[in-house]
């Protein structure tokens, strides 16, 4: 008896070593930074930008998505016969052999800030539903990137404060200008009030202007502050992006069915079949920076020349890092959504702007580092033929 329970603690042991072995590296990839990502992503596309940056959410290694939020607004779902990307997820879904959950939010804008928004139609309350389950039933707070309108954020804040507070690690607004007030940034136009809503809230907030505090360069052939650039913006300009080329043909061929605009019926065994596409137009980018924050990266530049975007405990006495920053900040919203920022002291304000220093020297380093990040990802598993 005694020797089999002897037996049995060894066993017991010896299984707890192994467990310990075992799950020594599954542990540490458990301990991703978990995000929400509210997006304009509409089908076919209104700005392929989103189409593109929503590869990132799925193949980098550090991040666990755990909802994509189809922030939709009705003037361009109906001016510009879109909708919801709910095709471009589903395929990105089937490519990554995932399930990560999406839903759309409240089509009209905001009537208050207070606004709840109960009175939309039941299916475009399932954004909102949905971020606030992802909030309740995460262990950990949740890092919530907003790539579009705010409204999502700032309903379902209206809907639970005190789950916000709780579980919200860290908002990365991407809109408005950097304390540019010659005209508004279009993801402001799209809800200024969930703008003021947020950036009066004492939510943790860091703000990543589109738009720079100058008009001075061309962008679709006009000038506008979102195609400028000065140290606190995120803008920065692909020449082509024929790179796409040399990525994974799975994800090449995905985002030539979202370049080209197909409409075939059969969205997902269109992703099975190998195709190039023409990708030497300029490609605008607003999102990077972002991800580089939140997944924990560094931008550097190695010694040979070459710029990466990498794990931070992978960067060498050689590399030169290359500012990708927040820093603490006070924000004073209008009215109309017109935003301002200052430096604070400390952090305790609980609100950031993005620095990224030189903007031409991080744009430069960006156009070498974002292909060569793309070109690393791969579906981990896919259903072959
Ligand atoms: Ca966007």
């Amino acid at each position: 008896m005694k020797i089999l329970v002897l037996r049995r603690f060894t066993a017991g042991l010896a299984l707890a070593l192994a467990s310990v072995f075992l799950l020594t590296p599954l542990s540490a990839k458990a301990a991703k930074t978990p995000v929400i990502d509210v997006t304009d992503l509409y089908h076919p596309c209104q700005d392929i930008g989103d189409n593109f940056d929503l590869v990132t959410a799925y193949a980098l290694p550090e991040i666990d998505l755990r909802a994509v939020i189809l922030d939709c607004t009705d003037e361009w779902r109906s001016g510009s016969r879109l909708d919801p990307g709910f095709i471009p997820v589903t395929q990105l879904n089937y490519l990554f052999n995932r399930n990560v959950p999406c839903a759309t939010i409240p089509w009209q804008r905001m009537k208050t800030l207070d606004d709840t928004m109960l009175d939309a139609p039941a299916f475009q309350q399932a954004g909102i539903e949905l971020i606030l389950r992802v909030l309740r039933e995460s262990k950990e707070p949740v890092h919530v990137l907003s790539f579009g309108s705010a409204r999502a954020i700032a309903v379902a804040f209206n809907r639970d404060p005190a789950l916000c507070r709780e579980k919200i690690k860290l908002i990365y607004l991407s809109a408005g200008n950097s304390n540019y007030d010659q005209d508004f940034e279009h993801n402001v136009k799209l809800d200024r009030l969930a703008i003021v809503r947020l950036l009066r809230s004492d939510l943790p907030i860091a703000v990543y202007p589109c738009g720079a505090d100058n008009a001075d360069s061309i962008g679709y052939g006009v000038k506008l502050a979102p195609f400028s650039y000065c140290p606190n913006n995120s803008y920065w300009k692909m020449p082509n992006s024929d790179f796409i080329n040399q990525m994974d043909p799975r994800l090449c061929r995905y985002l030539v069915y979202a370049f080209q605009r197909e409409s075939r019926a059969d969205f997902l065994r269109a992703m099975d079949e190998k195709k190039t596409g023409d990708f030497k137009g300029v490609h605008y980018v607003w999102e990077t920076g972002v991800w580089i924050q939140v997944s924990g990266r560094r931008l550097v530049q190695h010694a040979d020349g070459t710029c990466r975007i990498i794990p931070a405990d992978r960067v060498v006495v050689s590399d030169r890092v290359v500012p990708n920053d927040l820093r603490p900040c006070t924000v004073e919203a209008r009215d109309d959504g017109m935003f301002y920022w200052q430096p604070a002291e400390h952090a305790a304000t609980k609100k950031w702007i993005y620095y990224r220093g030189d903007a031409v020297e991080n744009e430069k380093a960006l156009q070498d580092a974002l292909p060569a990040l793309y070109k690393g990802f791969h579906p981990d598993a896919r259903m072959e033929k």
